[in-house]
């Protein structure tokens, strides 16, 4: 039975869990310092996994050696953001959280995929990349799944389409400079601009640039449900060695024309992690604001010291 530790018992890490869980893709350890959280959390669980007979077996630790055999680490410990602050601000201090962390999985997991959601997503995820020493394809980081699930919503809002026939891609950080690729983006196999004209597409771009922050407005938390779903897809990936094209927070050496930064790409997620990073054909546009999207990235990496 594969292992699937989950870092953290907050809304998104328990949210994670459950939606693991429901897919039993594997056992799962639920961490946290808090004492008593991830225990009553999965004892939770367990009950759910009773009523809906899922055949995994949830477990509650405040020790990290509890993570000892994972194949796959889900990172969601941090501080969560407030209203009126933006991802960035959570830099410094989730930073710290996020290579105490890392440092626990080098030494218990260290064979692991660890997958990142800790906000702001991209650079925890390079912090992890360059605490824990594992290779890039075994560290990423989560968020496109839940930028693309969002444009998707709306579009099927606006359309009547089914999900499953609205694909789309997005690029570069997880927050206010996100590249959603509207060209990219397709309703059955044709491209989106053939069903909504340009300035509701340009809506629908911007309100899911906004999403997270209005759900943050409304009801006075982070997004944990959607989040949740998509950490799932990824894991799924991971351990059902599906070869899946997914939005992942990837390391770039190269690839864009950029090095040494991480940043929301198409990756190919199977048993070996991020086991390809797809390059697209951009235009001068999109390469134009994927660049400034790095920008913002640097600026907030070299903010860091490892
Ligand atoms: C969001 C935040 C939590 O997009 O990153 O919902």
């Amino acid at each position: 039975m594969p292992l699937i530790t989950v870092v953290g018992s907050g809304r998104v890490g328990t949210s994670a869990a459950l939606q693991v869980a429901m897919r039993e893709l594997g056992d799962i350890v639920l961490l946290d310092i808090v004492p008593g959280l991830p225990q009553g959390e999965a004892l939770d669980l367990n009950h759910t996994c009773a009523i809906l007979d899922l055949d995994v077996d949830v477990r509650g630790s405040n020790d990290y050696r509890d993570m000892e055999g994972s194949d796959v680490v889900v990172v969601t410990a941090g501080l969560t953001r407030k209203p009126d602050m933006t991802r960035l601000d959570l830099l410094l201090k989730n930073a710290e959280i996020i290579k105490d962390v890392s440092r626990h999985i080098r030494e218990y997991a260290p064979r692991s995929k660890v997958i990142v959601v800790t906000n702001p997503l991209d650079v925890m995820t390079y912090t992890a990349y360059k605490t824990t020493g594992f290779e890039s394809s075994r560290v990423m980081g989560f968020s496109g799944l839940l930028d693309v699930g969002r444009f998707r919503q709306i579009i099927h809002s606006r359309l009547g389409v089914s999900y499953k026939s609205i694909r789309g891609m997005v690029l570069g950080e997880h927050g206010d400079s996100m590249v959603l690729l509207p060209r990219l983006t397709h309703v059955g196999v044709e491209p989106l601009h053939r069903f909504m004209d340009e300035k509701t597409i340009a809506e629908a771009v911007e309100a899911t640039r906004k999403a997270g922050a209005e759900i943050i407005r409304l009801k006075g938390w982070s997004a944990h449900h959607a989040p949740g779903a998509g950490v799932s897809l990824m894991v799924q990936a991971i351990i059902k060695d599906e070869k899946a094209v997914i939005p992942t927070s990837a390391y770039l050496d190269g690839h864009y024309g950029e090095r040494d930064i991480y940043a929301v790409v198409p990756c190919v997620l199977g048993a070996g992690g991020v086991e390809k990073i797809i390059e697209l054909e951009l235009t001068d546009e999109e390469r134009a604001k994927f660049k400034a999207s790095i920008k913002v990235l640097r600026e907030a990496a070299s903010q860091l010291k490892f």
